[in-house]
């Protein structure tokens, strides 16, 4: 008798419940630990400090990618294959070592041979294909965008915001120290970021700061850093600036999610991961509206997945994984929707951050460069104006009558 009561209980709660199904995952990492971008003039640790030079993915960015393939392979057991299945995944990387490495570290914990699949006795590593087309040519994972005087337009207006020139004025003095000791021509308070970067990364790796880097200092730094990622693509116009920047990674990963939910897609695909950036990532989230204001810790995660419930609706979860000490990644929900948000709620929420033709949206047209705009028309206004007032003068000189001189006709009649 319990045990009838048990078995309908349980249906009762499925039933309830909703059985979903997960369809497809899309996820966008950023690479992992690296030896630093660049070094300042006066740094005791130049490239040759660094056993790869700079900016190379270094062992433990290896390991801590190692680690999130891992968590993925446990995270979709069921969903994923056990063993590879080339149509199952998409990886795509921009094209740097740091990315292409980190995409690869990622995928040797995700798919360790198994069995008939292990080429090499004792190596328990695949190859698995990783797609990437030429910097130049990187339209999708790489932030921000150049070429787009738009942008830029955005970019100076940000700079003249008074929470800027605040900013600016808050930290004129320690600007000016940073400046005197690394020997940089630091033009605004956002171009700081590479100090920290290459001070964090030199901490990071066991390298002792010069004196003058405090813990003070570095907290400083990490505020300007931090602030010139706001800059790119938030702070002001943010919805503007996410049509010309993260708005077009978010349209490619809705346009997968639509040709899944209409199954004109390969059905077989299951996943596609995106290797990238600290700013491919804030770029997306910006767009998304869910951006924390924090650099993107190295091999951070964010996942969307897309369900079916059992009527046949599709929706959307989002996860951040930024701390790979907790076992379940942060959960993400699109503002104005639920956790759970269904496919089209998705879609029309974001509809304001999707560019529809990016080239044309880019050019710098009269509704977009406000004040510059109204300066312009104040000034040809002027002109125009000059002229008719010259004008009017020049025709009314002339159809007056000479003094002293008349016309004089027939004059003997
Ligand atoms: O560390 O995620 C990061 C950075 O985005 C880095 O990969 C990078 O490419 N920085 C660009 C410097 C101009």
């Amino acid at each position: 008798m319990t045990a009838y009561l048990f078995i309908f209980l349980l249906c009762a709660f499925k039933c309830s419940s909703g059985e979903s199904k997960l369809k497809f995952v899309t996820m966008l990492y950023r690479h992992g630990d690296r030896s630093p971008i660049k070094a300042y003039p006066t740094d005791p640790y130049q490239e040759s400090a660094w056993p790869q030079g700079f900016g190379q993915l270094s062992q433990e960015g290896m390991r801590e990618h190692f680690e999130l393939g891992q968590f993925l392979r446990q995270r979709y057991t069921g969903f994923l294959s056990e063993n590879y299945t080339r149509l199952e995944i998409t990886v795509r990387s921009t094209d740097y070592d740091r990315t292409l490495m980190s995409a690869a570290s990622n995928l040797a914990g995700l798919y360790p041979p198994n069995g008939s699949q292990m080429f090499h006795p004792g190596l328990e590593w695949q190859p698995i294909p990783i797609h990437t087309v030429p910097q130049e040519d990187e339209r999708l994972l790489s932030f921000p965008l150049p070429n787009c005087p738009l942008y830029q337009l955005l970019i100076n207006e940000t700079k003249r915001t008074k929470f800027f020139l605040n900013m600016t004025e808050k930290y004129k003095d320690f600007m000016e120290m940073v400046q005197n000791n690394t020997g940089l021509n630091l033009t605004s308070i956002e171009t700081v970021w590479s100090v920290h970067d290459t001070l964090f990364c030199e901490k990071k790796h066991g390298m002792r700061p010069p004196a003058w880097v405090t813990s003070e200092v570095m907290e400083k730094l990490k505020v300007l850093k931090n602030l010139s990622f706001q800059v790119m693509f938030g702070l002001y116009k943010r919805e503007e600036k996410c049509r010309l920047q993260g708005g077009l990674l978010l349209d490619q990963i809705i346009k997968n999610f639509t040709a899944v939910a209409t199954l004109n897609s390969n059905e077989h695909l299951k996943m596609i991961m995106y290797s990238a950036h600290d700013t491919t990532i804030i770029a997306l989230q910006e767009a998304l509206n869910v951006y924390n204001g924090l650099q993107p810790p190295y091999a951070s995660c964010h996942i969307f997945e897309l369900n079916q419930d059992d009527n046949g609706s599709f929706f959307v979860e989002m996860f951040y994984r930024n701390d790979s000490s907790v076992t379940e990644p942060y959960r993400l929900t699109l503002p104005g929707c639920a956790q759970q948000c269904p496919l089209q709620e998705f879609i029309k929420l974001t509809r304001s951050v999707i560019p529809t033709d990016w080239h044309k949206e880019c050019q710098i047209s009269s509704s977009s460069s406000g004040n510059d705009v109204i300066i312009g028309l104040i000034v040809c206004g002027s002109v125009l104006l000059l002229l008719i007032v010259l004008l009017f003068v020049v025709l009314y000189h002339h159809s007056k009558p000479a003094n002293g001189y008349s016309h004089v006709i027939n004059d003997q009649s």
